[in-house]
């Protein structure tokens, strides 16, 4: 059974996240869809794409698949992680991205939100950076994103604290373009994918991947890149680590002890 539903309409595709048993947590086969759906996007020539959860939803999506992770010594959040291959899909997407929020954005789901061109959310909308929930060394690709989306001190925050916030701080923050109630919001979201689609392609595309560019300009020594790998290493080598996804699996809270 397929796990999204598209849709294609005027020029503008739309992708509904539709595993709700898995409160659309990001497994490989999950995000394989979304992607092989935008690449579909593409040779149809679709101009905006809206990502979204099924309307009324309480979860937009659980984050990375958490039963997914490796346990053995291996970077949890590599090149090749499905998690970071949708990220760059939705980045690399000619055809600006809108995600359509409602519900508790968890983990990975929030890089996947942010890394949309545009945010529209629902009242009841929240935001959590989890990997310390889990044990979980973030990786440089993810932190960057966070840190072009939220001033450093709500970005510590939210990631010492892996609490969410409220939509209305996340709109405060510009991390979000607009709060809609849920009766509005479609209308909404889709008013703005047509004023895209009205606009020039190639134009659009070429600023997208301009501002990527450029958001994502910034040179670390090979000793720094290094460096924090070893550093993360350290995280995903440690008892804290396995002890993280195994609790969640156990459905108990982890004891984390620092190694
Ligand atoms: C696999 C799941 C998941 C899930 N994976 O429903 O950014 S990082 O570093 O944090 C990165 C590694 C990451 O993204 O990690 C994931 C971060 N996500 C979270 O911490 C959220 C985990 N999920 C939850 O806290 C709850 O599921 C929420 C609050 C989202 C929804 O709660 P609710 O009571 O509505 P359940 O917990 O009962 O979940 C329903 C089913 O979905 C599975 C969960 O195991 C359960 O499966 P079973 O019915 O087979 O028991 N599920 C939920 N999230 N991320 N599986």
């Amino acid at each position: 059974m397929s796990l999204i539903i598209t849709e294609t309409q005027n020029a503008i595709g739309t992708i509904v996240m539709n595993h709700s048993a898995k409160r659309n947590a990001l497994s490989e086969a999950l995000i394989c869809e979304i992607t092989m759906a935008l690449d579909s996007f593409r040779e149809q020539g679709i101009r905006a794409v809206v990502l979204r959860a099924p309307a009324g939803t309480r979860v937009w999506s659980a984050g990375h698949d958490i039963s997914e992770l490796p346990t053995g010594g291996r970077d949890p959040l590599g090149w090749s992680d499905p998690l970071r291959v949708l990220i760059r899909a939705i980045q690399e997407s000619s055809a600006p991205v809108i995600a359509l929020i409602e519900g508790g954005v968890w983990g990975g789901a929030c890089e996947v939100a942010m890394a949309c061109d545009i945010l529209v959310a629902a009242p009841e909308a929240t935001f959590a950076i989890t990997p310390a929930k889990l044990g979980v060394p973030y990786n440089l690709g993810g932190l960057l994103t966070v840190m072009n989306m939220i001033p450093l001190p709500v970005a510590k925050e939210m990631l010492f604290t892996a609490q969410p916030i409220p939509v209305a701080q996340a709109l405060n923050l510009g991390v979000v373009n607009y709060v809609k109630p849920t009766d509005e919001i479609d209308p909404f979201v889709y008013g703005l994918a047509a004023s895209i689609v009205a606009n020039s392609p190639l134009s659009i595309s070429v600023m997208k991947e301009e501002l990527r560019l450029l958001s994502s300009a910034r040179s670390i020594t090979p000793e720094l890149f290094e460096r924090i790998q070893g550093l993360r290493r350290l995280v995903y080598d440690s008892h804290d680590y396995r002890e993280g996804i195994t609790a969640f699996g156990e459905k108990r809270k982890p004891h984390f002890r620092g190694t």
